[in-house]
C-alpha cells in the first residue's frame, strides 16, 4: 500500500500486475457486456461518429441490468481490496464518482488525443493547474482483456504542460492531439490487472485489440468535482448494506 502511494504522488499512477484473479472478473465481464450490448443498440449513430466509451455503467433509470447485476457492481466497485488502494492516496473521505467503459472505435483507424480530463469542465485554462494542485480525480482501469493500454507522461499530474505538450494537447501550430510526445510512458494491459492513474495527468488512451476495459473513478470529497456524479448512479440502502465499503457512497453531498 505504502508502495503505491509513493509511487502515485511521483509518478502520477502505478499498476498492480495480477491484482486480481481471473474468476473475480467473470461476473463484472458479464454484466458489462451486457451493459454494452444495450448501448451500442441505442447509439448506434454516436458509435459511428468515433464514441470510444460510455459510462454511467450503474445508474437505475433505463438500466438493460438487473438490480442484482447492479448490486454486483456495486459490491465490486466498493470492495475492500481497491478501497484500501484508494485510501492511500486520498486518506480521508475518498468518493465514488462514476464508471465508464473503453472500447475500440468503429472506424479502427480512428486516431487517439492527449488530453488531461480537467480540460473539459468549464474551468478557464488559466486556472486549471491551479485547480488540479487542489482536487484528485483518478482512473482505476479494470481491463476486462489483453489491451494496448493507456499512454501517459509521468509526473504530469504535477506539473504544467511543457509549449510542445499544450501545443500537441490543444492541436495548436499544426500540431495534431495524437502526435508523438516525449517522455512518455505506455502501460499495457492484462485482464487481471489494474492500474491507477490520475486524472489530472496527460495521457491518452491505446486503441486496439478489440479493447473492453472498465474505469472506475474515485475523487476526493469536493462539490467542484462531485458536481459531477450523477445520484442515479449510486446504490440505495439495501445496496449500501451490501457494500464493503459503503462510505465511499456517502460522504458527498449528493441528495
Ligand atoms: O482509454 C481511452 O481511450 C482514454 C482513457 C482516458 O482518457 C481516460 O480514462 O480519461
Amino acid at each position: 500500500m505504502a508502495i503505491l502511494n509513493s509511487l502515485y504522488q511521483s509518478e502520477g499512477y502505478c499498476v498492480y500486475r495480477n491484482f486480481f484473479e481471473i474468476n473475480q472478473l467473470q461476473l463484472l465481464n458479464k454484466i458489462l457486456h451486457c451493459f454494452h450490448k444495450n448501448w451500442l443498440a441505442q447509439n448506434q449513430e454516436a458509435y459511428k461518429n468515433g464514441a470510444i466509451n460510455s459510462a454511467y455503467i450503474s445508474q437505475q433509470s433505463s438500466s438493460p441490468l438487473s438490480t442484482e447485476q447492479r448490486t454486483h457492481l456495486f459490491q465490486f466497485i466498493a470492495q475492500q481490496k481497491l478501497i484500501g488502494l484508494l485510501k492511500t492516496i486520498i486518506p480521508e473521505e475518498a468518493c465514488f464518482l462514476n464508471t465508464q467503459l473503453f472500447f475500440d472505435p468503429f472506424q479502427l483507424n480512428q486516431k487517439n488525443y492527449w488530453h488531461r480530463d480537467i480540460q473539459y469542465t468549464n474551468i478557464p485554462e488559466s486556472d486549471q493547474f491551479k485547480t488540479i494542485q487542489k482536487q484528485q480525480v483518478l482512473h482505476f482501469r479494470v481491463p476486462l482483456k489483453t489491451e494496448l493500454g493507456i499512454e501517459l507522461i509521468p509526473k504530469t499530474h504535477n506539473c504544467w504542460d511543457t509549449a510542445l505538450e499544450l501545443a500537441v494537447r490543444k492541436g495548436l501550430d499544426n500540431h495534431q492531439v495524437f502526435d508523438h510526445l516525449p517522455n512518455s510512458k505506455t502501460i499495457d494491459l492484462n485482464a487481471g490487472d489494474l492500474l491507477v492513474f490520475s486524472a489530472n495527468m496527460i495521457h491518452r488512451g491505446l486503441y486496439g485489440q478489440d479493447r473492453f476495459t472498465f474505469d472506475i473513478l474515485y475523487c476526493d470529497n469536493n462539490s467542484e468535482i462531485l458536481k459531477y456524479a450523477t445520484p442515479d448512479c449510486f446504490p440505495n440502502q439495501i445496496q449500501l448494506d451490501q457494500v464493503d465499503c459503503p462510505e465511499i457512497f456517502t460522504h458527498n453531498t449528493l441528495s
